[in-house]
């Protein structure tokens, strides 16, 4: 890895076919932690807490990033005698009903630090408590006489956790609420919930502290519920071809390690129980400089609102913080081969520390292709030379980075796109099953209230909601010290009837100060979102940059007083850019579950800190309404978002001007049927 820049000579040519190399033994310092190093945090963890270890959960372990500074440093010295910043372990504990935060070192073997943390809010959950609590109702005898009482199977009832948020109490128990659902004749429980029953669990007693049985709906039909194949009728279709992406001369990419390289680009990849995919010191090969030049030091997703808009007893507490509450890379699945990533693409899996502390691995959970999907990178046809007929196509390849997390019924793709133009595209796509509401409807016209949803199905409401991804981008422009631009586009008159016309745009830049200059909100004024390095100029005197082209529009839709919308004031603003700190990673705070909005984004920001030629931090949030349709039902097609961080005036001229189109000369006893 040290040795990134002596690699050029192998990418002056892009894709060049280049073997696959299997990891070295030492780490990357960014690199996840590894199987044998949960063990180590474990048994240093377990060693400090002589007597009651059996009682410690671990609620998360990851590597404590090292500082950026001292990374830096050490990368841009690559020499075998300075070493690498100190290998770290954060990690979150509950022992006897509180939360501890220990920094391990794991070159020292030793605990750093332990503390109690006595704020609001709880750290994520564990995927075996939520079990534990899950399976509680199904012995409870109040739960069970609710099922009899509905005439349904106890065998066929399926419980799952849902995190109560916080509504303004004054005091906070480690509480989940349960909510089962009824499988019998489908595998699609989530479209068949047992409404009416409200369930509390204290997570640090393991019980049933809460429990109402307030009202009686139908249950909606398992007819028609089903997404297996193995369980549809015919007729099928539409019939469709499968198109091959073979590559005959094997992977156009390289992967040393977590570290990738492809094409133009290089970066690293690491896998965070809270996060997911994290993507870091991602550079771009730059032809004309011969050096590759940094773009982005650290991107991930933050956070991943969910908040549902029934305010009734049963459902208004329905308002999900994803990755803080259930973890993005816990929730993480493993990825098919030809279905879920193209048959060309390479898998890396992912570990973390179970609630014991043990490392659980997650085979499959990130892949890697490379990806040509029709589109065209450049091209022209020149008509106007007489006699002559110029036509230059280059085929647009990329490089993909996905991952799938399963957040109970909702599925994300999310997807980190490199071009060779510079461009990386970050892709956000939802399918998965809604969350319904079962209601005892079966037709609209019966329907005289607001049912907060769309009829789905018989007694099947799809309920309103929205999915706010909030993604924390650590972008240094060739270089870590950046600003952020404004580049408005304003309507002038044209003066002194100089011209027959009567107005134009032009742009008008405005570089942000502080941290409330750059909290904007899309859409309501046409404007260019740059972050540019103001110490480089390009030779024409320009300031080097990357810019954002944003995605869908969707700003949030709550009051600012409701309890949600202060948990997720981060989603007030589509963009905030703040000066880079180390401890500010997750927008909505680091203990998400029954958080209070008192360690977001937005309260972070109130500093108003200096942001201009500092090291600093963008954060853009992806937001969908979602109101639900009959085709959502009884599985989602995925629905698409994304946006974009292109190049401007980064580059002299066109990167891919020299980009060869790729050959397909030697396809191996390529035969076309009949
Ligand atoms: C925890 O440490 C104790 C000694 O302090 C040891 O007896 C026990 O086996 C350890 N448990 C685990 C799960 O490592
Ligand atoms: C610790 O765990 C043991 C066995 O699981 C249990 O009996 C004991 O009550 C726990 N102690 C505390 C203080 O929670
Ligand atoms: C190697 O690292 C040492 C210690 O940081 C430094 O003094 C030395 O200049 C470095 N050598 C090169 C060739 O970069
Ligand atoms: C970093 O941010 C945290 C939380 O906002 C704050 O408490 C801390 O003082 C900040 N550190 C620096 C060096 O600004
Ligand atoms: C390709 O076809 C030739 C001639 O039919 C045959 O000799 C060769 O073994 C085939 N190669 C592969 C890889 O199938
Ligand atoms: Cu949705």
């Amino acid at each position: 890895m040290a040795s990134l820049v002596q690699h050029l000579g192998l990418f002056l040519l892009f894709f060049l076919p280049l073997s696959l190399v299997s990891c070295h033994s030492h780490h990357h310092p960014l690199d996840s932690l590894t199987p044998s190093e949960f063990r180590q945090v474990q048994a240093i963890v377990n060693g400090s807490n002589p007597g009651s270890s059996h009682n410690v959960t671990f609620q998360y372990v990851g590597l404590d990033e090292p500082d950026k500074p001292a990374l830096l440093s050490w990368l841009s010295n690559p020499n075998s005698t300075t070493l690498p910043p100190p290998r770290r372990a954060f990690v979150i504990t509950r022992l006897h009903s509180q939360t501890h935060e220990i920094i391990v070192d794991l070159s020292t073997q030793s605990i750093v630090s332990d503390k109690v943390y006595s704020g609001h809010g709880y750290p994520l959950l564990t995927s075996e408590e939520q079990t534990a609590a899950s399976e509680l109702p199904l012995t409870y005898p109040p739960f069970i006489a609710s099922i009899r009482k509905r005439k349904l199977k106890l065998s066929d009832v399926v419980c799952s956790t849902f995190t109560v948020g916080w509504f303004g109490e004054e005091k906070s128990r480690r509480v989940l609420k349960i909510l089962c659902f009824y499988t019998d004749g489908t595998a699609n429980l989530y479209m068949r919930p047992i409404e009416g029953v409200t369930i509390v669990v204290d997570l640090d007693e393991m019980k049933i502290t809460e429990y109402h049985d307030r009202l009686t709906v139908p249950m909606p039909e398992a007819e028609g519920t089903e997404y297996r194949l193995s369980k549809q009728k015919p007729p099928f279709g539409p019939r469709l071809n499968g198109v091959s992406s073979m590559q005959p001369d094997g992977p156009g990419f390289k992967i040393d390690g977590h570290n990738i390289r492809w094409a133009n680009w290089d970066f690293h990849v690491s896998f965070d129980a809270r996060a997911g995919l994290i993507i870091s010191l991602a550079s771009i090969y730059d032809l004309q400089k011969r050096t590759f030049r940094r773009v982005l030091y650290r991107g991930y997703l933050s956070e991943l609102f969910v908040p549902y808009m029934d305010p009734t007893e049963e459902w208004y507490y329905k308002t999900f913080f994803d990755l803080g509450e259930f973890g993005f890379g816990l929730c993480t699945v493993p990825l098919q081969p030809l279905a879920d990533c193209p048959s060309n693409a390479v898998f890396m899996d992912g570990y973390y520390a179970g609630q014991d502390g043990k490392p659980v691995k997650i085979s499959n959970a990130f892949c890697i292709f490379e990806q040509q999907a029709g589109r065209i990178m450049w091209r022209h046809t020149e008509v106007e030379i007489p006699g002559e007929e110029i036509r230059e196509v280059r085929p647009e390849v990329s490089l993909v980075v996905r991952m799938v997390a399963t957040v109970g019924n909702y599925d994300y793709i999310l997807d980190w796109e490199f071009k060779p133009s510079g461009s990386i595209k970050l892709g956000v796509g939802l399918t998965g099953i809604l969350e319904v509401k079962g209601v005892s409807y079966t037709h609209t016209s019966q329907i005289k209230e607001d049912v907060y949803g769309t009829l789905l199905a018989h007694n099947t409401i799809g309920v309103n909601h929205d999915h706010f991804l909030t993604y924390h981008l650590d972008l240094d422009v060739d270089g870590d010290a950046n600003s952020f631009v404004k580049a408005n586009l304003e309507t002038k008159r044209v003066k002194d009837n100089i011209s027959p016309r009567k107005s134009y745009w032009t742009v008008v830049s405005e570089t942000a100060k502080t941290e409330s200059d750059a909290q904007i909100q899309l859409g309501l004024k046409p404007a260019e979102l740059i972050v540019v390095n103001p110490n480089k100029k390009t030779k024409l005197g320009n300031y080097v940059g990357y810019r954002l082209i944003p995605g869908s529009l969707s700003s949030p839709l709550l009051s600012d007083d409701d309890y949600p919308q202060i948990r997720g004031a981060f989603t007030k603003y589509d963009v905030w850019i703040t000066p880079y700190n180390k401890s500010e990673k997750w927008a909505g705070g680091l203990y998400m579950d029954q958080s209070r909005g008192d360690d977001t984004l937005a309260v972070w920001s109130q500093r108003n800190r200096e942001i201009e030629n500092k090291d600093i931090v963008l954060w853009y949030t992806i937001g969908f309404h979602h109101v639900p349709c009959q085709e959502d039902f009884p599985v989602m097609p995925t629905l698409s978002g994304g946006f974009e961080l292109r190049p401007t005036n980064f580059f002299e001229r066109n990167p891919v001007l020299k980009t060869k189109p790729p050959t397909y000369g030697h396809w191996p006893n390529c035969t076309t049927k009949p």
